[in-house]
C-alpha cells in the first residue's frame, strides 16, 4: 500500500490556555504530544501547517449569530452577567469563561475546518487536529467541556465537496452535539461508542437511530465499564465494516478521544494504547480519506502517548518506532516507565455479563442491514 500524505494542524500557542484550576480539560495535552512527536522526527515525514484561525463567521453556519456575538466577547469579568447568572451559553462549572476561551476555540475549529479542506483540495490522504474533536458543542450553548463543535464545521465543509460523509466517534462519552447536528440527514452518518448509564451526557441509547430522512444514520453502540481490548474490537470493527459497506462514504471523520484508554481519569474503560490505536489502523486500511480529532483524555500523559502512537499509524510507521521514549521537555511526566504504552489494568469487563455486548452488536448490525 503507498504511503499516505498526512497533513498535521498544530498551533503553537494551544497549549497556553487553561480552563482554570483543577478542572480536568488540559490543552497543555496537545503540547506535550507535539514535542514527543518532535522527540519521535515524526515531524519530517508529514506537512506540518499552522491553521487560520476560525472566524466568528464560519462558526456561524453552525452556531447561531447570538451565541457566538456573546463567545467573542465573554471574559472571565464579565461571564456572570452575560451568561444571565449562568442561565444561558455557558452553564455549570464545566464551561468556565476562561481567559481566551474564544481563541482556543478559533484554534480548535479552525485546525479542523482547515484538516477539512486539506483532503477536499487533495492535498492529503489524511489530516490530522489533535485539538479538534469537541463533540458536545451545541448549535446555541457550550456542552462538557466544548464551546464551539469543530467537528461539525469539518463535516458541513467537507458536504460542499463530497455526497457521503461517516463520522466515528470513540470516546468515552456519547457523540450527542455531532449526532444532532446531523439526525435528520442521510449524508452524514454518525456513529459513537461510549459508556452509557449514569453517565454523562445520558444520551445515546440504542434506539435513538435518526429521524426522517436521517432514519437509521445515526448508529449508538452504548457500553459498560471496564471494555477491554477484545470486547472492543469484537464490536467495533464488525460495525465500522458494515457502516462503510452499505454507506460507502467519501470521506471518514474519526474522533479520538482518549479518555477510553484504560486509567483514564473521567472515563471507565479498559483500552491499551494498542487497542484505541487498532481504530486508527482499522480506518486506515479502508483506503478512504480520513481526519483524526482528539476529543476527550484526562491522564494527560496516556493521551499524548495514543495521539502519538495515532499519528505513527497514519504515516504507516508505528512499527517502527522505539517504545522507550526518546529524550524531551516532558520526560520527567511519563516515569517510571518511560515508555510509550498504556497498559490494561485488573477491571472487569461488564460487557461480557449476561451476553450485553452481543446483544447490543446484534441490534447495531441489524440497523445497518435494514439500510440497504
Ligand atoms: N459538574 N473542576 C466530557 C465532558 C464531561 C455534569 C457533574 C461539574 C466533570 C468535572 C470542572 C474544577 C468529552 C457532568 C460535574 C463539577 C455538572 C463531567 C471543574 C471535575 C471538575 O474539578 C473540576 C472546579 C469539573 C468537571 C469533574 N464534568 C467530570 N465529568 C461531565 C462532562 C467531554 O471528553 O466527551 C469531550 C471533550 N459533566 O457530569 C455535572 C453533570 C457539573
Ligand atoms: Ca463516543
Ligand atoms: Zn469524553
Amino acid at each position: 500500500m503507498p504511503r499516505r500524505r498526512v497533513s498535521y494542524y498544530y498551533d503553537p500557542d494551544v497549549g497556553s490556555y487553561s480552563y482554570g484550576l483543577g478542572h480536568p480539560m488540559k490543552p497543555l495535552r496537545m503540547r506535550i504530544t507535539h514535542e514527543l512527536l518532535t522527540a519521535y522526527d515524526m515531524l519530517d515525514k508529514m506537512d506540518v501547517l499552522r491553521a487560520e484561525r476560525s472566524t466568528p463567521e464560519t462558526m456561524t453556519s453552525f452556531h447561531t449569530d447570538e451565541y457566538i456575538h456573546f463567545l467573542a466577547r465573554v471574559t472571565p469579568d464579565t461571564a456572570e452577567e452575560l451568561t444571565y447568572n449562568g442561565t444561558r451559553f455557558l452553564v455549570g462549572d464545566d464551561n468556565p469563561a476562561f481567559e481566551g476561551v474564544f481563541e482556543f476555540c478559533s484554534i480548535s475549529a479552525g485546525g479542523t475546518i482547515a484538516a477539512a479542506k486539506r483532503i477536499t483540495s487533495g492535498a492529503a490522504d489524511i489530516s490530522i487536529n489533535w485539538a479538534g474533536g469537541l463533540h458536545h458543542a451545541k448549535k446555541r450553548e457550550a456542552s462538557g467541556f466544548c464551546y464551539i463543535n469543530d467537528i461539525v464545521l469539518g463535516i458541513l465543509e467537507l458536504l460542499r465537496t463530497y455526497p457521503r460523509v461517516l463520522y466515528i466517534d470513540i470516546d468515552c462519552h456519547h457523540g450527542d452535539g455531532v449526532e444532532e447536528a446531523f439526525y435528520t440527514t442521510d449524508r452524514v452518518m454518525t456513529c459513537s461508542f461510549h459508556k452509557f448509564g449514569e453517565y454523562f451526557p445520558g444520551t445515546g441509547t440504542q434506539e435513538d437511530r435518526g429521524r426522517g430522512k436521517g432514519m437509521g444514520y445515526a448508529i449508538n453502540v452504548p457500553l459498560k465499564d471496564g471494555l477491554n481490548d477484545d470486547s472492543f474490537r469484537s464490536i467495533y470493527e464488525p460495525v465500522v465494516a458494515r457502516a462503510v459497506e452499505v454507506f460507502q462514504p467519501s470521506v471518514i471523520v474519526l474522533q479520538c478521544g482518549a479518555d477510553s484508554l484504560a486509567g483514564d481519569k473521567l472515563g471507565c474503560f479498559n483500552v491499551t494504547m494498542q487497542g484505541h490505536a487498532h481504530c486508527v489502523h482499522f480506518v486506515r486500511d479502508m483506503n478512504i480519506p480520513f481526519i483524526l480529532l482528539g476529543g476527550g483524555g484526562y491522564t494527560v500523559k496516556n493521551t499524548s502517548r495514543t495521539w502519538v502512537y495515532e499519528t505513527a499509524c497514519a504515516l504507516g510507521i508505528e512499527n517502527d518506532i522505539d517504545l522507550n521514549l526518546p529524550w524531551n521537555e516532558f520526560f520527567d511526566w511519563f516515569g517510571p516507565r518511560y515508555r510509550l504504552e498504556v497498559a490494561e489494568n485488573n477491571m472487569e469487563d461488564t460487557n461480557l455479563k449476561d451476553g450485553s455486548l452481543d446483544r447490543v452488536r446484534e441490534a447495531a448490525l441489524q440497523q445497518l442491514s435494514e439500510l440497504q
